[in-house]
């Protein structure tokens, strides 16, 4: 019973839906947002503080692993989850998008892709197989297909060919990974900024009968007007009753817009990596304690929070700690922001349980627009 894997569709309030993932190592309470841990490590926190911050699920890149330090290694090592001491569910990409922006001398046909190493430049290939391959290796709870994600803008007829290769590898894909009782892999709609291709990707892949659908293709140079609109579009003929994750994305506006149409999950380096560059996400907006008007502020990012970092550390140390390039601004703001990431997930499950996620979407922007000072 516990072994499987579910999806539970527990409330709606407009397109916003309030669900739980159940697999074997735990439950994913969902709008979820998902830390990204790409080389085994969501950077500058130690997991214990990740779980504590409320994350059900990290995500873990195929690419970085495989090139360092190898999947087989790592499960010899006893698995991702051993290794990285993050015993709760894993959700791994599948290493395509990955090797179309970091690796070198790219050649893609109908098999896969073959490229070098970003790192020491050796050659890999990857196919669908070989990505479902990798992904068990690590121990992956719930595995993405391999697709080819086009940038945008981008000609129709690329877009196309991309979108039709990535549903030829999603039968592929979904063939390796075969039955697997506790675990997952999800197709990955993609089509561009182009509602037909959309619709016809969305509407394929529904017709596979994944587990559970991500998004790809999108929050890669379009305006987030465009985005919004093709999930408007897309999430209509997504399966109900079944997860929807978007790829990538993104910052609180965007996390909350797509909860009004309909997606489930997230993942973004974005308050990872922004902490490690001087920028906070706060309720009142984003702080930039690189800026010197903090340099003698008292006050804290915010003192209402329950994370220390967020409560307990005056803007004007955070703002020397920066200056000063010390390893402990990037842990502060990396803590604050993951931080306000999952209030704000919290914020968004108990508003839609209380069918008053609209009420929570527009103080939460306004909080946003009034700014802090
Ligand atoms: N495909 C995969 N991973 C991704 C994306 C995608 O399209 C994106 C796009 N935002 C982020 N990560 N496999």
């Amino acid at each position: 019973m516990t072994e499987q894997f579910t999806f539970t569709l527990l409330a709606k309030d407009g397109m916003a839906r309030r669900g739980e993932l159940s697999m074997p190592r735990g439950k994913i309470r969902t709008p979820a947002f998902m830390p990204v841990g790409t080389a085994g490590t969501v950077k500058a926190m130690y997991p214990g503080q990740v779980r504590d911050l409320g994350a059900d699920v990290i995500l873990g890149n195929t690419y970085h692993l495989m090139l360092r330090p190898g999947a087989e290694r790592v499960a010899k090592l006893g698995g991702l989850h051993t290794f990285a001491q993050w015993p709760h569910p894993i959700l791994t990409d599948s290493g395509g998008y990955q090797v179309m922006s970091l690796s070198k001398l790219r050649k893609l046909n109908e098999r896969g892709v073959t490229f070098q190493s970003h790192i020491d430049g050796r050659r890999y290939e990857m196919t669908p197989e070989r990505s479902v391959e990798i992904q068990g290796l690590l121990g992956s709870d719930i595995q993405m297909q391999l697709d080819e994600c086009v940038g945008l803008p981008n000609p129709e007829k690329e877009i196309e060919r991309a979108m039709q290769l990535s549903l030829r590898w999603a039968e592929r894909s979904k063939a390796a990974f075969g039955n697997q009782p506790g675990k997952a892999i999800f197709g990955i709609v993609q089509g561009g900024d182009n509602p037909r291709l959309r619709v016809e990707s969305a509407e394929a892949l529904a017709a596979m009968d994944f587990k559970g659908y991500s998004v790809g293709g999108l929050a890669v140079g379009e305006p987030q007007e465009v985005m919004l609109e093709m999930l408007s579009i897309t999430t209509p003929v997504m399966p109900e009753l079944k997860p929807r994750y978007l790829m990538g994305v993104g910052t609180p506006d965007d996390i909350i817009e797509s909860v009004a149409r309909g997606i489930d999950m997230f993942d973004c380096v974005m308050p990872t990596r922004a902490g490690r560059h001087g920028l906070a996400y706060t309720r009142f907006g984003k702080v930039s304690l690189k800026n010197a008007r903090h340099a003698e502020d008292h006050r804290p990012l915010d003192e209402a929070s329950d994370c220390p970092a967020s409560r307990d550390y005056s803007r004007a140390y955070l703002h020397h700690l920066f200056k000063s390039q010390e390893t402990l601004a990037s842990m502060l703001l990396t803590w604050n922001n993951l931080a306000y990431y999952q209030s704000l997930m919290a914020g968004i499950r108990a508003s839609i349980d209380e069918g008053r996620f609209e009420d929570f979407r527009l103080a939460t922007k306004e909080g946003w627009a009034r700014g802090d000072i």
